[in-house]
């Protein structure tokens, strides 16, 4: 966009954006973030009026120990300030964490967008993630079972777009009028405040058994992917189905779709709890130590095109976010890339007040008539505006756009412009009508809305192509892998069993669930102890599994940033440690070297093996794989209880052992089955391939029934 003075030219054209935008000023820096960043290294100390401060130390008081003066400028301020350090946390998603990076376009897009940064692929837009559970508060645990939120904020030369979405590709509603009621009954119970980061209890079961719109995304709540192992493993979904719009103005119909590189991963329920326990800020620091490690998480931004012509030909509503289409039907087209490098500098100021809003567009990118889109388009702004203390919240540095703004909105809370000129109204003539619409043509970049023709009566009225809620839900649960399927099954067990009311429970096992699956509504039925009423009208038929629901399509090619315990006492073999070492950063895994006490251990050679943490403070449940180091120690494990449970632990937690050397005693003394995840060898160079194949499998699934009976 031109930015003509007017105080030099005489306007010609009341139209800012007469002149094409210029494609080599198009390309975004960085540094236009980080201008706003303050470092105090080498700076006096001072008030926020700027007076340099003696002493930090104490307060101004009558006599050494006498009353404190109200004098006292200095302390007031301190105080004042501190008084007022929180602000409201999020009504839902409030526990979060997020990082910058980058996204850059693949070639072609031009044929579905007119957009800059989806059609340049020459062009790497500074983006934002923050990641996010739903149910709890801004102090909940990262691993709780929930449905976690994925919004990705894109500062684009032609404005920001916000593409606010979430790990699961379905909604729990269809209308924006039933989220409140959906999210009073999911939240933490009035009475008490419980449970904190939690679906299991009464007021959720109770709404969505009795709302069935909710129960294909309910399913998903149930699956694995509501615990994800880590951050960087999650897909991401646009949930809702957009529209594109390319320079000639045809619109196409889209669901965005993002993929990690690093493949999909879960966390077993019981490591989720336990890690709730051991280690809350799992998830974030699993974020933070990957990026500044080096280990970029990177995803892949794809889009299913649906045609104008073809919005009717789906047996569902294009516009009914409980729905997603199988990729069997409508392939996912990759449209770029996007990676995350750069940690935030300070939480509060980059992820606390980021501010995201499904209705950021930019040209080229339009809504359609998703009854919930539609209602999101409105909250979003409106909650920042109790969040963020007003209106301006978009002057905060990271919710600046890169581009230039400039409208007549003025003052208010919080205003860190100073406006020059005059009119602040428009049409003007003392400021030459500054500053000015532009047209809508693509070589301008106006936005314009898409013109969609829209004929109806008004109406309260849910529409009949909204009213199946269960063939998807059976689609989903039907396209599991076994494992996942019995997961689900576990699920809907554990939570229903917090259910105090037995009416609830039976009304979510036959009045939902036997209409979704009848296997699945027995099994949950059986192990709940309720009688299952097989409805007359159930459809049970059995659908086509779509290939692209099971986690299991969804595997990493690498074992890039995966964790491995390497279990050493004194006297280990120091030789097959540095092995190990070498192996992992050749494939940049992170091998951490766990010692009985944070003290270093001496190996054959009485050389030191450093401790990258202890066993008891570094919980199995925060890795991938475990290894135990031979030695001449094979009595000392056998009397430390903890490498023990270490041991047994990782085994009922599926993953892959190795057993070097001596240690492969412990295989039976442990009561573990021997089985192709556990690995013994006296050379750790002999099964190095075996053990990365393992690594990227992420489980050996076939343990689980055997897992089943080892100690919690
Ligand atoms: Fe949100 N949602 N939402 N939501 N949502 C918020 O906005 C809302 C919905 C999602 O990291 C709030 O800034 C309504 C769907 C994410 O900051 C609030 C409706 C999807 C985040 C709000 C929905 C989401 C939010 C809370 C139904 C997936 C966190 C504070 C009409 C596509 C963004 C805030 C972040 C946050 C309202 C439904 C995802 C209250 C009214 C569907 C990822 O405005």
């Amino acid at each position: 966009m031109s930015n003509k003075n007017p105080n030099n030219s005489e306007q010609k054209s009341q139209m800012a954006g007469a002149d094409a935008p210029d494609k080599q000023n198009t390309s975004t820096k960085l540094d236009q973030l980080e201008q706003y960043r303050r470092d105090a290294t080498g700076q006096a100390l001072t008030t926020n009026q700027g007076v340099k401060i003696a002493d930090n130390q104490n307060s101004l008081k009558a006599g050494v120990r006498g009353s404190t003066l109200l004098e006292d400028f200095i302390l007031r301020e301190k105080i004042t300030h501190f008084d007022h350090e929180r602000i409201p946390e999020r009504i839902v998603h409030a526990r979060g964490v997020g990082a910058h990076g980058y996204f850059q376009a693949y070639e072609g897009n031009e044929k579905y967008t007119k957009a800059g940064f989806l059609t340049d692929p020459s062009i790497q837009t500074p983006i934002f993630v923050r990641f996010s559970t739903v149910q709890g508060p801004r102090g909940s645990a990262d691993t709780v079972r929930d449905i976690r939120g994925f919004a990705i904020k894109f500062y684009t030369q032609e404005g920001n777009y916000d593409l606010v979405g979430n790990n699961a590709p379905v909604f729990f509603v269809q209308d924006g009028i039933k989220f409140p009621d959906f999210v009073h009954a999911v939240k933490p119970e009035p009475h008490n405040e419980v449970p904190t980061g939690g679906s299991a209890h009464d007021t959720f079961w109770d709404f969505v058994s009795l709302v069935p719109e909710s129960a294909h995304a309910v399913m998903w709540a149930m699956s694995d992917r509501a615990i994800p192992r880590n951050l960087r493993s999650m897909q991401g979904f646009g949930v809702h189905t957009f529209r594109l719009i390319n320079a000639e103005g045809k619109g196409v119909f889209v669901k965005f779709h993002w993929t990690p590189k690093q493949g999909l991963s879960q966390l077993l329920w019981d490591e989720a709890q336990k890690l709730a326990g051991k280690d809350p800020d799992f998830h974030r620091r699993d974020l933070y130590d990957a990026i500044e490690a080096g280990n970029y998480p990177e995803w892949e931004l794809g889009i299913q095109v649906i045609e104008e012509e073809d919005e009717m030909k789906f047996d569902f509503d294009l516009l009914d976010p409980t729905k997603l289409i199988p990729e069997e039907l409508v392939p996912v087209t990759p449209i770029g890339k996007f990676v995350l490098n750069r940690n935030v500098d300070n939480f509060f100021a980059e992820i606390e007040q980021i501010a995201f809003c499904p209705g950021h567009v930019v040209p080229g990118i339009d809504f359609t008539n998703d009854p919930l889109l539609q209602a999101r388009l409105f909250s979003y702004t409106d909650t920042q505006i109790s969040r963020l203390g007003g209106p301006n919240f978009h002057q905060l540095p990271i919710n600046k756009p890169v581009c230039p703004f400039h409208n007549s909105q003025r003052d208010a809370m919080h205003q860190g412009h100073i406006h020059k000129g005059q009119a602040a109204y428009q049409p003007n003539s003392i400021d030459q009508n500054w500053p000015a619409e532009t047209p809508a043509a693509a070589q301008y970049g106006g936005f314009e809305s898409y013109q969609e023709r829209i004929d109806g009566n008004k109406i309260r009225q849910r529409s009949e192509s909204f009213s199946d809620h269960f063939s998807q839900a059976r689609l989903y649960y039907q396209s599991l892998a076994k494992h996942e399927q019995k997961h689900v099954v576990d699920a809907y067990t554990f939570e229903l069993s917090k259910v105090e009311r037995p009416h609830i429970r039976e009304r979510e096992v036959n009045e939902v669930l036997a209409y979704i699956d009848l296997d699945l509504a027995q099994q949950v039925a059986d192990n709940l102890g309720i009688t299952l009423n097989k409805p007359k009208d159930q459809n049970n038929a059995e659908v086509k599994p779509s290939k692209k629901l099971t986690m299991e399509a969804f595997a990493p090619k690498d074992i890039k940033a995966k964790k491995i315990a390497v279990l050493v006492h004194d006297q280990v073999n120091g030789d097959q440690v540095k092995a190990i070492q070498k192996w992992a950063e050749s494939e940049s895994a992170v091998a951490e070297v766990l010692t009985p006490t944070p003290a270093p251990v001496k190996d054959l050679k009485k050389a030191e093996v450093a401790s990258d943490g202890m066993q008891k403070a570094e919980p199995s449940i925060a890795y991938d794989a475990v290894i135990i180091v031979d030695g001449d120690n094979l009595d000392a494990v056998k009397a430390d209880g903890v490498t023990k449970h270490y041991l047994q632990e990782a085994y009922k937690h599926l993953k892959p052992i190795i057993f070097l050397g001596d240690k492969s005693e412990l295989i039976d003394r442990l009561d573990l089955t021997k089985d192709k995840g556990t690995l013994v060898t006296d050379r750790f160079d002999q099964v190095k391939d075996q053990f990365k194949q393992l690594i990227i499998d992420h489980r050996v699934w076939e343990r689980e029934p055997a897992a089943e009976g080892i100690p919690a």
